[in-house]
């Protein structure tokens, strides 16, 4: 098992699409999709970047850094709490009932998900088959990383001003999520790069594929031999790794290979 640092990511090398012709999907096939916002995009809840793009109207160094946040909770919490009000709003769509429905048909899916949303689990995939890399908007824990203090579910909104104060420490909390600059839990880096390693086909859903160490999944995928198939709006910075780029909104597509699977076999 390595330990994965930025570099080991970026650093990758693919050498493109290795793949053409039939793909058969099978029960058998190990199936990985890594997804970003666009999944969740059908479900009312905005992307990063581009037109409507959450990162388009703030400082990100103000609010998605450990230094940022710190600068100043209140603000932050503000931020983080008007998303949470937004998102409780939301229910998982077609691409997420797909993705979950795979699952319950027997297929081996497995999600590596940049989403912060938790709409996936709500979708019905299993907990064990979902891992949320950038963390959950859902769970809260302390700002002060050498506190002891245990990460904990709160699903409030709005939630209580009067509890985002650590009880052991005294430092602010903050929601569970990775802010730029921050690493990546080394427990779900290595259980997502042992997947992708053995997975057979890997699908790149809905993500920009411009933030790293995520990104660097889909290279990782196509570098172990995995048929790399992107799902996206339009073609993105990883659609030179992949073996094909669907293009269209990333619910319509799953819903299609869900129903072709369901109904005998698809084939790329
Ligand atoms: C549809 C659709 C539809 C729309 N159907 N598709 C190498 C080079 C340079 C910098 C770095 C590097 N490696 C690491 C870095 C630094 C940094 C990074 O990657 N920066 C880049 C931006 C340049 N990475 C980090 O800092 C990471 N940590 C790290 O590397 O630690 C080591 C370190 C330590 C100390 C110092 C420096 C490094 C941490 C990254 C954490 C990312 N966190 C965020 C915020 C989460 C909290 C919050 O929400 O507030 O995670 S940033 C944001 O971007 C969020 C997302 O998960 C992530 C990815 O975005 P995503 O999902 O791709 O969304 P979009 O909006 O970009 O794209 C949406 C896509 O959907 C588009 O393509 C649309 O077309 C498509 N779409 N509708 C299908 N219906």
């Amino acid at each position: 098992m390595s330990v994965w640092g930025t570099d080991d990511m970026m650093n990758f090398h693919n050498t493109g699409p290795k793949h053409d012709g039939p793909f058969k999907i099978t029960k058998k096939t190990k199936i990985t999709a890594l997804c970003g916002a666009g999944i969740s995009a059908e479900s009312g809840v905005p992307t990063y970047r581009g037109s409507g793009g959450l990162w388009n109207n703030i400082r990100i160094q103000e609010i998605a850094t450990p230094h940022g946040f710190l600068a100043d909770p209140e603000r932050g919490w503000e931020f983080y709490g008007e998303r949470r009000k937004n998102m409780a709003k939301c229910q998982p769509n077609p691409g997420h009932i797909a993705l979950a429905e795979l699952e319950k048909q027997g297929y081996d899916v497995f999600t590596i998900t940049q989403n912060i949303d938790g709409l996936q689990h709500r979708a019905g995939s299993s907990k064990h088959k979902v891992i949320e890399i950038h963390g959950s908007l859902w769970r809260i824990k302390c700002s002060n990383i050498s506190c002891d203090m245990e990460v904990f579910d709160n699903t409030d909104v709005p939630i209580d001003p009067s509890i985002l104060e650590c009880k052991i420490c005294g430092s602010p909390l903050r929601p569970a999520v990775v802010f730029f600059q921050e690493m990546l839990d080394p427990r779900l880096m290595a259980e997502a790069e042992r997947r992708t390693k053995e997975t057979d086909l890997f699908f790149v859903i809905g993500t920009s594929g411009t933030v790293y160490p995520a990104a660097g999944f889909a290279q990782i995928a196509g570098a172990f031999g995995a048929r790399v198939v992107e799902m996206n709006l339009e073609e993105t910075p990883l659609s030179h790794v992949c073996d094909e780029t669907i293009l269209g909104p990333s619910g319509e597509t799953l819903q299609k290979l869900l129903h072709e699977l369901t109904d005998g076999e698809f084939k790329f």
